[in-house]
């Protein structure tokens, strides 16, 4: 079975606020499997590609000027329909639209510290996995699987 994969990040807000481990959590208990895993302290260039279609938005400015304050977890994440379940799972962009038991529903407030990042189309999810793990993600077989899928 090809299995699609999701590029996911939990912001600076959320390493600062100790949220890293409930993030993968949501994303283990479901079912997803990981496939790559970093601690990355992010360039202002690299952060300016990944959010490239967002440039002339008045918020960028302060957009870099968040994600640039410190470390982000990047991760892949990888199972059927991750990318639009994942972002279910974050819920929606602004934390006062997202519904409870989402992680940003749960854990933030704010539009501009809304704690985690999901690709949001397979495209996009394949050109930021390229972007954020050049080297790669690792290929192994999960005990869970059959446990998992039918
Ligand atoms: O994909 P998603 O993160 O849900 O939203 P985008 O529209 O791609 O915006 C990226 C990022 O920009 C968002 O997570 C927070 C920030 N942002 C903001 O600070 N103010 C806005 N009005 C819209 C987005
Ligand atoms: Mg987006």
């Amino acid at each position: 079975m090809a299995m699609e994969r999701t590029y996911i990040m939990a912001k600076p807000d959320a390493v600062q606020r100790g949220l890293v481990s409930d993030i993968i959590g949501r994303f283990e208990k479901k079912g997803y499997k990981l496939v790559a895993l970093k601690l990355v302290k992010p360039a202002r260039s690299l952060l300016e590609e990944h959010y490239d279609s967002l440039k002339d938005k008045a918020f960028f400015p302060s957009l870099m000027d968040y994600m640039t304050s410190g470390p982000v977890v990047a991760m892949v994440w990888e199972g059927k329909n991750v990318v639009a379940t994942g972002r279910t799972m974050l819920g929606a962009t602004n934390p006062l639209e997202s519904a409870p038991g989402t992680i940003r529903g749960d854990f933030s407030i704010e539009v501009g510290r809304n704690i985690c990042h999901g690709s949001d189309s397979v495209e996009n999810a394949e050109r930021e996995i390229k972007l954020w793990f050049g080297e790669g993600t690792i290929d192994w077989s999960s005990h869970s699987q059959g446990w998992i899928y039918e």
